[in-house]
């Protein structure tokens, strides 16, 4: 028995924290976002899930929120010297991560086994599943033409107005093959704070998923990225913006609508509570400390019980 979630970026990897600190390793898996990977300096680079596994693992830069603490910049800097593109920052540690993932890839090990491999080596005992081991990628419209995921995100600081986005490959995309194993016996789901747009609508992308999720017959319940008409991390406020929406985690409640049978809004967004189409739960959502992951994290399965007619 146990849980699944679905996370993305920096924002979901905090709930996922205090998911893995409050529930046994058996019983929670993250299902992950693979839109952001992409091949840079000859090297596949899945941000979502390298940024969840140093997390879970205790190695991650709190302060960036990706890549790895106590780095060193060698690499960059010899880089930097031979005119390579260092606009996408490698640390020499992480840098390792991606050479062996790449090795593994090349080796005809799939995306999901290469990230089980690496995740049991850094220690991290919880499921980390791609979406799909077949290739998603994020692409970013803007009225100045399409932009790859990462160009947008880190080389462009996130500064072009979206118009929308397309998950090239996801037509082709089949969910990962653990998926299935974690959805047998999975007694709630939990969309984390990430961002709709970027990193929770690719997974839903990659035909059947989102149908596997709702056969399971589990509530899905969704955590408001959206506190108080901002987004806690990243550029959720300002794409709803660029595309017409109001910035409120109302409307991120609509965009879910059909799919999840409740909300998580934060304290400052009370005044929507029972106010929308599903049933909602407030509660504390801005994460600074580990105690604030665990509280989120067990209202959150909390309001599962709830809506699984169990516990009040
Ligand atoms: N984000 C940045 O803003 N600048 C970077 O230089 C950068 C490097 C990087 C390296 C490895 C990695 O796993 C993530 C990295 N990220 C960087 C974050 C990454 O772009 C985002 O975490 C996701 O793609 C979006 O959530």
């Amino acid at each position: 028995m146990g849980y699944l979630a679905l996370t993305g970026g920096i924002g979901g990897a905090k709930l996922a924290v205090g998911l893995a600190r409050i529930l046994a390793a058996e019983e929670i898996a993250f299902l992950v976002n693979t839109g952001d990977d992409f091949e840079h300096l000859g090297l596949h680079i899945s941000p979502d899930m390298d940024t969840l596994t140093y997390t879970l693992a205790g190695l991650s830069n709190a302060e960036a929120g990706w890549g790895r603490k106590d780095e060193s910049w060698h690499f960059m800097a010899a880089l930097d010297e031979l005119g390579g593109e260092t606009w996408f920052r490698l640390g020499d540690r992480d840098l390792a991560l991606h050479v062996t993932r790449t090795g593994m890839l090349r080796q005809g090990v799939t995306l999901t086994q290469a990230t089980r491999r690496i995740a049991a080596t850094l220690g991290v005992r919880q499921p980390i599943i791609p979406m799909s081991d077949d290739p998603v990628r994020t692409q970013v419209h803007t009225a100045s033409g399409p932009m790859a995921f990462q160009h947008y995100f880190v080389r462009d600081r996130c500064q072009p107005a979206v118009t929308g986005f397309e998950f090239a490959g996801a037509g082709n995309a089949r969910p990962s093959p653990d998926l299935a194993v974690h959805l047998e016996g999975c007694e709630g789901i939990i969309i984390c704070p990430s961002n709709p747009f970027v990193s929770v609508d690719p997974i839903l992308a990659v035909p059947g998923l989102k149908e596997a999720l709702k056969a399971s017959g589990v509530p899905l319940v969704a955590v408001s990225p959206i506190v108080g008409g901002r987004a806690v991390k990243g550029p959720t406020a300002k794409m709803m913006g660029e595309l017409g929406m109001p910035a409120t985690a109302g409307q991120v409640a609509e965009h879910y609508a059909g799919l999840i049978d409740g909300f998580i809004l934060d304290e400052r967004d009370a005044a929507l509570d029972g106010a929308l189409a599903m049933p909602t739960r407030v509660a504390q959502s801005l994460m600074v400390t580990l105690e604030d992951r665990e509280g989120l994290a067990a209202q959150a399965l909390d309001f599962i019980r709830t809506l699984n007619g169990g516990s009040t």
